[in-house]
This record gives C-alpha cells, sequence and structure tokens, in this order.
C-alpha cells in the first residue's frame, strides 16, 4: 500500500458522460477502471471531489444573456468558459457515478457551491469577485495525513483534472496523472495537455492497472 500518497478522483459525475449534460468524450470508458483501483486499496487515502453547481450558477451559459455555452466571457476580470447547465446540486448527473465503490474514500471534497465563483482544481477556487483564490482545504488535509504524493485521474482530463493535478504539483506534491482514467471534454486538447503536463514536469502514467 502507497501510504504517503492519495488518489484523488475528480468529478466523476453522470453529467460528464455520454448522455449527460456536459459530456466528456467516451467518459463512461474510465469508470470500471476507477471501480477497479478503488477495489484494490492501493492508496492509504482517497480522495473523491464532486462539481456541486446552485442553480443559476455564474458558469452556466444561461446564466448569462446573450450567450453560449463553451464561449468564453471576462468573469470576476479573469477569462471564464461557460458550460451547459451541469452537476446541478442534488440532481441525478451530479451524484458520484453509481457503478463505482466508493466505499474506500475518506473525503468527499464539494467544489463550485459559491453562485459567482467556478471551481476547477481540487485545491482552490477559480478567481473570485475580489481576485482572491480561496483554498477548499485539501492541500492541508493531505499534509496532516502525511501524503507528500498525489495520482490523480477522473473528468474532465484538460479542465478540473489538469487543473486539480497543477496545482498539486505547484503545492510541493510529487504529483501523477494516472492518463488512461481520464477524457476531455475539448476534443483534440490531448496534445496540449501532455506538452503543459511535461513542462510542469508532471508525471504520466498511461495506465492504471501498472501501478503496484
Ligand atoms: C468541469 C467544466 C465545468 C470538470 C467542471 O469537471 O472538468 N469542467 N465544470
Ligand atoms: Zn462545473
Amino acid at each position: 500500500m502507497q501510504t504517503h500518497a492519495a488518489l484523488i478522483l475528480v468529478d466523476v459525475q453522470p453529467d460528464f458522460m455520454p448522455g449527460g449534460s456536459l459530456a466528456c468524450h467516451e467518459g463512461d470508458a474510465i469508470v470500471p477502471g476507477a471501480d477497479r483501483l478503488l477495489r484494490r486499496r492501493l492508496f492509504r487515502h482517497c480522495v473523491a471531489t464532486q462539481d456541486w453547481h446552485p442553480r443559476g450558477h455564474a458558469s452556466f451559459a444561461s446564466s448569462h444573456v446573450g450567450t453560449q455555452p463553451f464561449q468564453q466571457i471576462p468573469l470576476h476580470g479573469h477569462p471564464q468558459t461557460l458550460w451547459p447547465d451541469h452537476c446541478v446540486q442534488d440532481t441525478a448527473g451530479a451524484a458520484l457515478h453509481p457503478a463505482i465503490d466508493w466505499s474506500s474514500l475518506d473525503l468527499i471534497l464539494r467544489k463550485g457551491s459559491d453562485t459567482q465563483v467556478d471551481s476547477y482544481s481540487g485545491f482552490r477556487e477559480n478567481h473570485g469577485p475580489d481576485g482572491s483564490r480561496p483554498s477548499t482545504g485539501l492541500a492541508g488535509w493531505l499534509r496532516e495525513r502525511g501524503v507528500d504524493e498525489v495520482y490523480v485521474a477522473g473528468l474532465a482530463r484538460d479542465v478540473c483534472v489538469l487543473w486539480t493535478v497543477q496545482d498539486a504539483q505547484a503545492l510541493g506534491f510529487r504529483a501523477h496523472l494516472l492518463w488512461d482514467l481520464t477524457r476531455p471534454v475539448t476534443p483534440d486538447s490531448d496534445e496540449a495537455t501532455r506538452a503543459t503536463l511535461r513542462a510542469a514536469g508532471i508525471g504520466i502514467v498511461e495506465s492504471a492497472d501498472s501501478l503496484a
């Protein structure tokens, strides 16, 4: 067992799967492998993040008159991609995916609950109205448990997974992305994602089944 490493499963929720409101290409393909990985009990600490937006969230195109999903607008002085309504609190699309055995989780971290602020990373919110990026407390939670290394998987590879693994590395954890347990929301983003990871010194594990 990896006692100093944690697994972080990002936003494995039906709304990010085919048929969901913000579907990742082949998003459902990660479900069996994520379930298998949790059941292997390889990691002493397992965390899931859950995108968890109130109705009328600022990241929804429907909240901004005259906009379309996937368009960018300035929000609190920073570019914000607008999304279809997704992961609305207490809807089925926002649940942790029902085909995964989540019983080994130590922490479920809900994010994006502030109507005005998006939150891609599990570690901190995006920029808020005052320009700050408040911490979610995850880094402290991990450090208190002696964790110095994290493995990140989930959805979407080019958005919340990427932001989470980048923050993990920047905050001093040795960070790895489990490539086969991620899928992108933006088509053709994989080369850019790999380049970003390489430049940051973040490890890419091609197959989670190869972890020992
Ligand atoms: C995500 C866009 C909006 C994600 C969440 O989980 O990657 N992407 N909200
Ligand atoms: Zn979201």
